[in-house]
C-alpha cells in the first residue's frame, strides 16, 4: 500500500507541470470513456460511475438526425428514439433503440446542430443482452464551412476528404467469452471542449457478422455543449405508479422500474388493496399524537428475503412476488403495510422497546385474521395443518398473530386491545402487566389458556 500512495501523487504532479509549462491546448487530447454493466448489473437508469447518465435537455434534444448511410431496421423505434430523452426499460427493447436494418453491414447517421457550438461531450448509450449491445463507430465532426464540405457524405466517401474531422474511434467489444449488456461511451477532451462544431457523423459498424444480428441497439445519443445544465432522461416506464388511500389521506408510489413484469399486477391487484386497506389499518393503530405517515413508497426489485419496510419505505422482493402472485403476494406487502403504520421507535427513556413478537405478530394479525381471514394463514385450520403444535405466544409471526386473535375473541369484548397494545408499543410503554390490565389475566395463564385450547395438529 504504502509505496503506491507515494508514486501515485509523483505522477499526478508531473503531469500538472507539464500541463502548465506548455498550455493546456498543446496536451488537448480527446478522451474516450466507456461505461459498462454487464447483463443482470444493468439497471433503466442507465447509471455509471465514469460516464453520465443519458440527458433530457442536450443539444441534440432538438438537433436533426439524418440517415445518410444504410437503413434503419423496421422492428426498432426509428431514428427520432436516439434523442427523445427516454430510454428503454429492459435490456431488449426494440421500439425504445434505433439499430440498423438486420443483415446489413452499418451505416452513418448525421447530426446538425443548425449552428456551431462548443461541444464538451458526446455521449452514447446502447442496451441489449447479446452482441447488438457493444458500440462500434467512428465519430467525426465538422463546422461545416468549408468550400468542399459534403453534410453527407455516403457510404464509400471518405468524410476527412470532405470537410470531417475525426474526433474518435470508439469500439467497446468486450474481450474474451463475457457478457454483453449496458454501454455508455462518453467522448470528451482535456481542455473540456471536444471543438466548435456544427455537424456529426457517426460512421457505425455492425460489432459482428458471424449472424444478421450484429447491429447496435442505441438508445440514446447527448450531445452537451459547454456550460449546459444538463437534466437526466427518464427511463421508460420508470415512473412509479402513484396513488393515493381511499380516504385521499395518504399519497402511495408502487416503483416497478426495476420489475417491469409486475407492472400490470402492481396496477391491476396491489395498488388497490392498498388504497382500500391504508386507512383502515390507519384507523386499527390510533394512539396520543400520533399521526400516521402522509406518504410511503414500494419499491419491487430482486432483494434477499421476501420484503422489508424501513421508516416509510417497503421494500419487496420481485423474484419472491413474482412467484406468488396468486398466492401470497399481496398480503404480504399488506403486512408490510402495517409497519408503515406502527412506526415503533423505540422506548426512548419511556419503559421498553416493542417486543418482536408484537412488531410482527401485530401485521400478521392485521393481514390474516381482517385483510384475508379467507386464506386461513394463521388461523386454527392453518394450526391443524402444522407439524408440531410446541405454541408459545412470542412464537412470531402467524403464532403470535394467532394468540393475538385468541386473547382478542375472548377477552375483548370492546375491541380495545389491539387499539392499545399498539399504543404501548408506539409510545414505549409496553410492558407484560398490560395483559392483566387488558383482559384481567396474566400473558403466562392467558398463554396456557390459549396452548390448550388449540386444536391439536392433523397432520403427521
Ligand atoms: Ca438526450
Ligand atoms: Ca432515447
Ligand atoms: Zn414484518
Amino acid at each position: 500500500m504504502a509505496p503506491l500512495l507515494k508514486t501515485n501523487p509523483v505522477r499526478v504532479a508531473a503531469i500538472g507541470l507539464a500541463v502548465l509549462a506548455f498550455g493546456p491546448s498543446a496536451f488537448a487530447d480527446i478522451q474516450t470513456t466507456i461505461g459498462y454493466h454487464a447483463e443482470g448489473l444493468d439497471s433503466p437508469a442507465f447509471t455509471f460511475t465514469n460516464v453520465p447518465s443519458p440527458a433530457r435537455n442536450d443539444a441534440a434534444t432538438d438537433a436533426k438526425f439524418t440517415i445518410v448511410a444504410g437503413e434503419a431496421d423496421s422492428n426498432g423505434g426509428g431514428i427520432e428514439v436516439l434523442h427523445d430523452g427516454k430510454l428503454p426499460a429492459e435490456a431488449d427493447e426494440p421500439a425504445r433503440n434505433f439499430f440498423l436494418a438486420a443483415g446489413t453491414s452499418g451505416g452513418r447517421i448525421q447530426i446538425d446542430l443548425e449552428h456551431a457550438r462548443k461541444l464538451h461531450q458526446v455521449n452514447t448509450y446502447s442496451w441489449h443482452p447479446n452482441t447488438r449491445g457493444p458500440q462500434v463507430y467512428q465519430l467525426y465532426a465538422s463546422e461545416g464551412t468549408a468550400s468542399d464540405f459534403n453534410a453527407k457524405p455516403e457510404k464509400d466517401t471518405d468524410p476527412l476528404k470532405c470537410g470531417w474531422t475525426l474526433v474518435a474511434k470508439v469500439d467497446t467489444r468486450p474481450r474474451g467469452t463475457e457478457g454483453m449488456g449496458q454501454c455508455g461511451v462518453s467522448i470528451s477532451d482535456t481542455t473540456g471542449v471536444i471543438g466548435n462544431y456544427r455537424y456529426l457523423l457517426f460512421d457505425i459498424a455492425p460489432t459482428e457478422t458471424d449472424d444478421t444480428f450484429g447491429n447496435t441497439f442505441y438508445s440514446e445519443i447527448d450531445v452537451v455543449e459547454l456550460n449546459a445544465p444538463v437534466e437526466p432522461a427518464l427511463a421508460a416506464g420508470a415512473a412509479p405508479l402513484v396513488v393515493h388511500s381511499a380516504d385521499g389521506y395518504c399519497e402511495i408510489s408502487i416503483d416497478t422500474s426495476k420489475e417491469p413484469a409486475l407492472k400490470e399486477w402492481a396496477e391491476q391487484k396491489l395498488a388497490p388493496a392498498i388504497v382500500e386497506w391504508y386507512p383502515k389499518i390507519v384507523a386499527m393503530m390510533p394512539s396520543e399524537g400520533y399521526s400516521a405517515p402522509r406518504k410511503f413508497s414500494v419499491v419491487i426489485q430482486p432483494v434477499n428475503g421476501v420484503a422489508f419496510t424501513s421508516g416509510t419505505r417497503i421494500v419487496a422482493n420481485s423474484v419472491w412476488l413474482g412467484g406468488e402472485l396468486k398466492g401470497e403476494a399481496v398480503g404480504a406487502i399488506i403486512h408490510e403495510v402495517v409497519h408503515v403504520v406502527q412506526q415503533y421507535r423505540g422506548g426512548r427513556g419511556n419503559g421498553g422497546r416493542a417486543p418482536g413478537w408484537l412488531v410482527e405478530g401485530i401485521p400478521d394479525y392485521i393481514r390474516f385474521f381482517k385483510f384475508e381471514p379467507q386464506s386461513h394463514g394463521a388461523d386454527n385450520v392453518w394450526l391443524q395443518h402444522r407439524r408440531s403444535n410446541n405454541l408459545k405466544y412470542d412464537g412470531m409471526y402467524r403464532i403470535s398473530a394467532n394468540f393475538l386473535d385468541y386473547a382478542i375473541e375472548h377477552y375483548d369484548p370492546n375491541k380495545v386491545l389491539l387499539t392499545k397494545v399498539n399504543a404501548a408499543c408506539r409510545q414505549g410503554k409496553y410492558s407484560d402487566a398490560l395483559w392483566q390490565e387488558l383482559t384481567g389475566k396474566s400473558l403466562a395463564d392467558l398463554n396456557d389458556e390459549w396452548k390448550a385450547a388449540a386444536p391439536k395438529p392433523q397432520a403427521k
